[in-house]
């Protein structure tokens, strides 16, 4: 996500934090490297502009260039108005007070819009909302089956056009009312895709909009398609008024262009941000974490709300008793694998830890994965004995474990090596942590 931007700020500042003294000269070249990388980023040409004019006036005041670190000063001054630029504050979801709260998602075809429906419905789930979507594309009747599949899968309801030919707007007031009369609490409009605006599909959702009054009207819109998804903001919000944006794709996006400027420029703030196909796929959008993931300082944040979404709270606890209880296992270890696994992938885990840009170039592409995909099929290898006792493990087993995985008797001792180091670092924080500490941070899982 936004890797080349990231590179490139990341290396320019690091060279300003370098200076002992900083004098104004270095910055203003410094800056016209930040305005080259923001452009190659494909951040709107006025953003930039007006960008690099308000770091300048600040960074160059005498506070900052007597400090004791004045490139760390502008690192902090370039991060304040990174903020700025995307909005400042996280824009939450405008919810009714009388449910059910109407979303609705408009967007050219193949944006996301029905992923993401399915998406925000499971967020919600996990937020102990009832949810209903309906899908208004009546035209296209595979769109429909798309929904429902998804629907489904995520055992929520889905509501559409029964076979008397209901156009896309009395699908959606019907739905709408249905949520209603049903007692849901959001109620998700999927609407159809074109792959270009055209007036009949914009006449369309302001009929739907007008009828169904949404408390959110977003745009779901790729954010690989970079100062195009911006200019479609402003066309869609000129005919259905929109109350914010959903960026999908991003986690392919290596500029950015879209996530810094469409708020800046649209006034609409980016409210969530899609970065995969599965549908735990989507992120609440900070620009305060945005801003520092840019900055190469990680987003921890986000990350232990990810890990507090994912983790099974009960086998949490159970997991715990048993460690302090019996230590860890190697089943244990694995099972482990598999929590972190449902994080997503390493690579995005990493991107969100401070300098986790450079442990992934380090690492090279998918190493990581690949290794964790190793040990998890080495364990599979091993009894289940022998998952719970690792001094049975003698050369002639490592050598049928080995064998029965494809790896080697090295694969294997590493393995055990590292999960010896993984159950010294558990007992002592067991220990350290006692019964009553974990008991609570367990409680922070909920
Ligand atoms: N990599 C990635 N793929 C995504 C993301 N969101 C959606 N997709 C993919 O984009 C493709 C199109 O998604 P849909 O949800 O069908 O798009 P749509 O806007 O509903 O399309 P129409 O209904 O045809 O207008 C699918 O293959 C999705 O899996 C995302 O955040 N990341
Ligand atoms: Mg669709």
């Amino acid at each position: 996500m936004l890797e080349t931007l990231s590179a490139k700020l990341d290396d320019i500042l690091k060279r300003l934090r370098g200076h002992g003294v900083l004098t104004e000269a270095t910055i203003v070249e410094a800056l016209k490297e930040v305005r080259l990388a923001l452009l190659e980023a494909d951040v709107n040409f006025k953003i930039v502009k007006e960008f690099v004019e308000r770091v300048r006036s600040k960074a160059i005041g005498q506070e900052v260039l007597q400090s004791l670190t004045p490139g760390h000063q502008v690192v902090k001054i370039v991060h304040e108005e990174l903020c700025a630029l995307m909005g400042q504050q996280q824009t939450g979801l405008a919810l009714s007070s009388m449910p059910p709260t109407v979303i609705m998602l408009v967007g050219l075809q193949g944006a996301g819009k029905t992923t993401t429906c399915g998406k925000l419905a499971l967020y919600f789930k996990a937020h102990g909302k009832r949810v209903l979507l309906v899908a208004a594309d009546p035209r296209r009747p595979a769109a429909a089956e798309q929904l429902a599949a998804l629907g489904a899968q995520l055992e929520v309801p889905v509501h559409r056009a029964d076979s008397t030919g209901r156009d896309a707007v009395s699908t959606c007031v019907d739905g709408v009312e249905r949520g209603r009369v049903q007692g849901f609490d959001v109620v998700i409009l999927d609407s159809g895709g074109r792959l270009h605006i055209d007036d009949d599909l914009m006449n369309e959702l302001a009929a739907i909009r007008a009828k169904t009054t949404p408390q959110e009207v977003l745009l779901v819109a790729d954010a690989m398609i970079g100062q195009d998804a911006v200019a479609m903001a402003e066309q869609f919000d000129r005919r259905v008024e929109l109350t914010g944006v959903i960026l999908t794709k991003v986690e392919g996006d290596a500029r950015g262009g879209a996530v810094l400027s469409i708020k800046a420029v649209t006034g609409k703030p980016i409210k969530f941000l899609g970065t995969g196909e599965k549908l735990e796929a989507l992120e609440p959008f900070h620009p305060d974490r945005m801003a520092a993931r840019i900055l190469g300082m990680g987003d921890v944040l986000s990350l232990i709300e990810k890990a507090q979404e994912v983790v099974d709270r009960d086998q949490a606890e159970g997991m715990a008793q048993k460690l302090r209880a019996e230590g860890l296992t190697l089943e244990d270890f694995r099972e482990q694998l598999k929590q972190v696994n449902k994080l997503g992938s390493l690579e995005q885990i990493l991107d969100m830890l401070p300098g986790g840009q450079r442990l992934k170039e380090a690492a090279g592409g998918g190493a990581a994965q690949k290794e964790v995909a190793r040990v998890a099929v080495i364990i599979d290898s091993m009894t289940t004995r022998e998952r719970r006792d690792h001094t049975l493990l003698n050369g002639s087993r490592k050598q049928r474990i080995a064998k029965g995985s494809g790896t080697s008797v090295q694969d294997v001792n590493r393995l055990i090596k590292q999960y010896l180091e993984a159950r010294k670092m558990m007992k002592m924080l067991t220990e350290q942590a006692g019964r009553k500490k974990l008991g609570r941070s367990m409680r922070a899982f909920s």
